[in-house]
């Protein structure tokens, strides 16, 4: 049976990227695969943010993984932090990367913006990442397009692992959906959909009610033409709509713009398709709010698991680089 882990950051509200992107292939992907689900908190503390706040954001993420439907019988839920591994793997990795090949990672340079107040833990991030993954011997990586170079990375630091100290690391392979793999904001269609974005009105939060979502939906930016059409370089709004139609509906969104005459119908099939999909998800977060214990309960286990197979891979890597 394959392998699979990916990750998310407590660093806000869960929003519609997150789950057409990961959530959602995470658990349709749990029934075929043994799967390892990580709240990264530690690669959380890279913008800085306020204590208490992280940790109820830890907890709030554990809460809406499991009401996208991830079932901790069968898949391994657990934050990054208690299984201490994942930094020591992190500092063995950083040995062997290079300044250069994490200077070129897109993602730093667009958060860094050439600032020299920008953490150190930002700029390593990615090979963080990578250790999250080598520790599982992941066969596949479940992530949104964003995430791409990273998992390039992970792979290099992998086969190059390999070659100098032996076959200890599994070479992980992305996972990246079809359709949604970068959904993006909607009152900035040019920017994807982000959890730190400060863009209220352009990201669908996973908990926002039926009436916040229709209005948001409604108020998308698209263009000043009239024609509904698939393409995301000409028309990133109302191509935006069309993938999120597509992956909610399960169609290919350029067939579906054949259907539409004007951007009206479009806004009110998309509206009604995401509040259709989320509403479950909200009513077991809801519940599932009123039961913390069982939530923590997860977590608990989930750590110990993950932590079996995490020191196994850590004892044979250190071992081989002659610590
Ligand atoms: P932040 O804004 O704090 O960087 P984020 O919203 O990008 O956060 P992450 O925790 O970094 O979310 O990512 C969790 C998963 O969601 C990753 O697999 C990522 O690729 C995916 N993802 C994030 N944003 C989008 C998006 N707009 N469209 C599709 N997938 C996304
Ligand atoms: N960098 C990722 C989150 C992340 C991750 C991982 C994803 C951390 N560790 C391991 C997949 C596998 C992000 O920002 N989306």
């Amino acid at each position: 049976m394959a392998r699979v882990l990916s990750g998310v950051q407590p660093s806000g509200d869960f929003h519609l990227g997150n789950y057409l992107g990961a959530f959602r292939t995470w658990s349709e992907q749990q029934h075929e695969h043994e799967s390892f689900y990580c709240i990264v908190n530690l690669h959380a503390l890279t913008v800085d943010p306020d204590p208490a706040a992280l940790r109820e954001r830890t907890t709030n993420a554990a809460v809406l993984l499991l009401a996208v439907g991830l079932d901790p019988k069968i898949s391994t839920i657990f934050v990054q932090s208690q299984v201490p591994e994942h930094p020591r793997l992190a500092w063995l990795l950083e040995c062997t990367a290079t300044m250069g090949e994490l200077r070129r990672m897109t993602q730093f340079k667009e958060k860094a913006g050439g600032s020299e107040g920008v953490r150190a833990g930002l700029f390593t991030y990615p090979v963080l990442m990578a250790a999250d993954i080598l520790l599982y011997q992941a066969d596949r990586v479940p992530v949104g397009d964003d995430q791409r170079q990273h998992l390039e990375l992970a792979r290099e630091l992998a086969i190059r692992f390999n070659h100098r100290y032996g076959e200890i690391f599994t070479v992980p392979e992305a996972f990246i959906p079809k359709v949604a793999a970068r959904v993006m904001d909607l009152q900035h269609p040019s920017q994807k959909m982000s959890k730190s974005l400060q863009s209220p009105q352009g990201t669908i939060r996973l908990l926002d009610d039926d009436e916040a979502i229709d209005r948001k939906v409604r108020r998308a930016v698209t263009d000043t033409e009239t024609e509904v059409r698939y393409d995301p370089a000409a028309k990133p709004g109302v191509s935006n709509l069309l993938e999120i139609l597509g992956a909610a509906s399960g169609k290919d969104p350029a067939e579906l713009a054949h259907a539409y005459s004007s951007y009206r119908q479009l806004k009110s099939d998309v509206a009604e398709a995401v509040v259709e999909m989320l509403r479950p998800i909200r009513a077991r977060a809801r519940e599932l709010t009123d039961d913390m214990a069982t939530v923590a309960a997860v977590l608990e286990e989930g750590a110990a698991r993950a932590h079996e197979v995490a020191s196994a891979t850590y004892a044979k890597a250190a071992e081989a680089m002659g610590i």
